[in-house]
């Protein structure tokens, strides 16, 4: 991508709406516009990370036996009213009316609509069990939007909700969604943790969050330094644990994942029941198990970052090289620039090329900002050895390379 042609619109200032680190650097390097308080526009810089998050919940939420489904952002207040649900959630549930006075709501979350259709649409135990997924949008008035994309309005969520004939059976789809989330988290590159958490306005009976580690998290993690206990401080219960209290440690969490065990929680006020094999009716067991994906891209800067700007995990990157004519109006260095750049893009690199017309100081500001795992410049001095130089975006380091070698980490990753 020509960044001359890329509408990454960058700003120079720290904006003083933003009080953290992942906001500042989002607005800062074109990736996010506010519309109104906690909804956002993505730019295409953010909206190809947000993707990337997407692409690898969406491969091991497939790879799990999940389904993709897509259901409304606007929901009818009636199911709301079956669980008791419209009363519950509060002022968080944004609610409106449509030209026949019938009452609807956004979407904070789905368990009203998918239990509805699964109970429409599954008579017998022979169909279960089976798990549905989509990465949607989601609304939630929140008190106080704030920090970017950490708490939005409206932000982008996966939810996932299992269907299963028993209790038994309902945590052995858990166990399958616990082990994805893991994969998931793995593969986005981040320090992350899972703790025992509280199930709160979802319900149910037990429930994991999923933690980034970030000191600017407003969580409060306690886990065994040597062993598997980890919990959320709002369960902590000190006086039963039975870990030494010298192995335990405590960190700040950015919770960016959570899964709970329903059970009949929505099935049975629901009436989702299906015939068992002796042809009583049972009421279906379920799970529901959420990712904020918008909030992963906001979390992922916040444990990512430096003084300078953002430093993208390779798996999250929005592009994997950022190269950098130093001298747009010299002839030969944009000449050698386009051939790299067309070489690179051939060989199946995601390449931002700043053939723009600016000063080598915000061209190296604007990388530094954006984040790009690795930098290579060509200026005419290394031209006359025939050389670029690549800067490794973490560590730093610089290394001077013949036109059209690789970094050989980056070289082993090409596509
Ligand atoms: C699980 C799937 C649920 O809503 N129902 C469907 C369950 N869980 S949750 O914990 O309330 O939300 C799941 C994840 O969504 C992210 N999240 C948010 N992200 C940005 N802005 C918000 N206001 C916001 N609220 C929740 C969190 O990552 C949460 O773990």
């Amino acid at each position: 991508m020509r960044q001359s042609s890329y509408f990454a619109p960058t700003i120079k200032e720290n904006p003083a709406e933003a009080q953290v680190v992942s906001h500042r650097l989002m607005l800062r390097s074109g990736m996010i516009r506010q519309v109104t308080s906690g909804v956002y526009n993505y730019l295409p810089l953010g909206l190809k990370v947000l993707q990337k998050i997407e692409n690898i919940v969406r491969e091991e939420m497939n790879a799990s036996g999940a389904q993709e489904i897509l259901m409304p952002m606007v929901q009818p207040l009636e199911i709301w009213k079956e669980t008791g649900r419209d009363d519950k959630y509060g002022p968080e549930l944004l609610r409106l009316k449509d030209r026949h006075d019938r009452d609807f709501c956004l979407g904070p979350t789905h368990e009203e609509v998918i239990t509805d259709l699964v109970r429409n649409n599954v008579q017998s135990y022979k169909q279960l069990p089976f798990m549905l997924y989509q990465i949607q949008n989601k609304f939630r008035d929140e008190v106080r939007p704030r920090f970017g994309l950490m708490r939005g309005r409206e932000f982008l969520m996966k939810d996932c909700y299992s269907f299963d004939v028993s209790v038994e059976k309902a945590k052995d789809s858990y166990e399958i969604m616990q082990k994805a989330y893991c994969r998931i988290f793995d593969r986005l590159g981040l320090d992350w943790r899972m703790v025992d958490a509280d199930s709160g306005e979802i319900g149910g009976d037990f429930s994991h969050e999923f933690h980034v580690l970030a000191s600017t998290g407003e969580d409060t993690l306690i886990f065994d330094t040597e062993g598997e206990y980890a919990v959320n401080v709002e369960k902590h219960d000190a006086d039963n644990c039975s870990v030494p209290a010298e192995r335990l440690k405590e960190a700040k969490g950015i919770e960016v994942g959570h899964i709970f065990l329903l059970k009949d929680a929505y099935s049975a006020p629901m009436s989702a029941e299906v015939l068992s094999d002796e042809g009583k009716n049972i009421t279906i067991q379920m799970g529901c198990y959420g990712i904020g994906v918008s909030r992963i891209m906001a979390a992922a800067i916040e444990q990512n970052h430096d003084e300078n700007g953002i430093i993208w995990p390779e798996q999250l990157a929005p592009f994997a090289i950022h190269l950098i004519n130093l001298r747009g109006k010299d002839e030969e260095c944009a000449a050698a620039c386009d051939k790299l750049y067309a070489d690179l893009k051939a060989q199946g690199h995601d390449v931002l090329y700043d053939d723009r017309e600016a000063g080598a100081g915000q061209k190296f500001a604007d990388a530094d900002l954006i984040g790009c795992p690795w930098q290579c410049t060509i200026g005419p001095r290394g031209l006359k050895n025939g050389e670029a130089e690549w800067k490794n975006r973490r560590t730093g380091e610089t290394v001077n390379l013949p036109l059209g070698e690789l970094p050989q980490t980056l070289g082993s990753k090409a596509a």
